[in-house]
């Protein structure tokens, strides 16, 4: 038996790739509702060979629905998924909307699988870049509990959706443009006036990304809040705590924006409760479900790796040279699949599993 599955903001950058994981993990799909904005309407996008119509989102397209996968940004998931519930559809929510709220379980399966018995209706995913910190952490935090958190992400344009890929493409191609037509005067690139050119505001103007992106990093992603702390940031402080289940654990984190397409990166640095054996750490790391050790410590991981990859992928594990309860290591995810589509669709396999659809 199949289920029937609708996908809100299906013509997105997490919506294909939900399209994507559904057919590769042979999800069972009696019916697939493909909804977008009105922009959208009319297209077709390919699922299993067979081409199925897009449509605009409307009061009754949840009718009949048994999971409504939502990726359309949290003003529309605000609106939509209280229909959808009603509608006796579950919602597994992308966005932030209902992330901090009491009566949403926030779940990254290999984590807190658990907390999905008590859904009501609305499942949420976490930010893409709390759950690869997540994974990788649960199995240390199980030898002994982490106190305290510190992490720098270098984040993917495509965690900004698809306009801000274009951005990065288009910004790139401009300054190399010009890189070009200054090839042989390479040795004085420094000088090189792009800055200067009359038409350069124009091209590198900030649109999803709020300052240049292209050849540069950008500590901003999302708006500021509280404590000049940005609201990704904020993000990783709240939903760490409650996907974990434990508000001592302190986060720190700065988060910053790269020119790479696909994969956020992480440094983090970690205190435990009691002093571990790297060894020990490796092995924890080694088994847990969901992460891939690269146990040489000579080697590690890069965005180029992880993309289609369904594990996150951990490196440079050390200890800290003064501190027998602290450890470093580099984490890496896909941010569109485990980041995003494939979170939602794992928590959508749990429930099968567990019986709550
Ligand atoms: P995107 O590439 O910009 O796609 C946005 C999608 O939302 C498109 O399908 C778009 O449809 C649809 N949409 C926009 N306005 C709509 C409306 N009024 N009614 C119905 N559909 C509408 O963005 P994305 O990267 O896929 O991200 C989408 C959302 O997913 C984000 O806003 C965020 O909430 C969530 N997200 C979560 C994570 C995570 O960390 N878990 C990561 C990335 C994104 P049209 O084609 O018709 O415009
Ligand atoms: O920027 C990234 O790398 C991740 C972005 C996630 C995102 C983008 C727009 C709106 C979110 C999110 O999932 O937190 C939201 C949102 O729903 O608030």
């Amino acid at each position: 038996m199949g289920y029937k599955v609708a996908i809100l903001g299906a013509t997105g950058a997490v919506g294909r790739e939900i399209l994507k994981y559904l057919e590769e993990v042979n999800f069972p799909v009696d019916d697939l509702k493909l909804l977008a904005s009105e922009k959208s309407a009319g297209k077709y996008m390919e699922f299993k060979g067979e081409k199925i119509k897009v449509e605009k989102v409307e009061e009754d397209s949840f009718k009949g629905i048994d999971i409504a996968l939502f990726s359309a940004g949290a003003s529309r998931s605000k609106k939509w998924a209280p229909i959808a519930v009603k509608s006796g559809a579950i919602v597994i929510d992308n966005s932030s909307a209902f992330r901090m709220e009491k009566d949403v379980p926030l779940v990254v399966p290999e984590v807190n699988e658990k907390d999905l018995k008590w859904h009501k209706g609305i499942i949420a995913n976490p930010n893409c870049s709390t759950i690869q910190m997540v994974v990788a952490l649960k199995p240390i935090y199980d030898l002994s509990p982490i106190r305290k958190i510190v992490v720098s992400t270098y984040q993917a344009v495509s965690g900004a959706g698809l306009n801000a890929i274009k951005e990065l493409v288009d910004q790139t191609e401009f300054i190399i443009d010009i890189y070009k037509a200054y090839k042989d005067k390479l040795e004085d690139f420094k000088y090189i006036p792009y800055k200067n050119l009359p038409y350069v505001k124009e091209i590198l103007k900030p649109g999803k990304i709020p300052y240049q992106i292209a050849f540069n990093c950008v500590p901003h992603i999302d708006v500021f809040m509280d404590e000049n702390y940005t609201k990704e940031e904020w993000k990783m402080v709240k939903e760490t705590k409650k996907i974990m289940h434990d508000d001592n654990i302190s986060v720190c984190a700065t988060c910053v924006r790269v020119p790479v397409f696909i994969g956020h990166s992480e440094s983090i640095y970690i205190e435990t409760q009691d002093p571990l054996k790297l060894e020990e750490i490796y092995l924890a790391l080694e088994k847990a479900p969901g992460v891939k050790l690269y146990k040489d410590p000579r080697t590690y991981p890069t965005p180029v790796d992880v993309e289609g990859e369904n594990k996150v992928l951990v490196g440079r594990v050390r200890r800290d040279l003064d501190n027998d309860r602290a450890y470093t290591l580099w984490v890496v995810g896909d941010n569109l699949r485990k980041g995003a589509a494939q979170n939602a669709v794992q928590i959508a396999e749990s429930l099968i599993k567990l019986n709550l659809i």
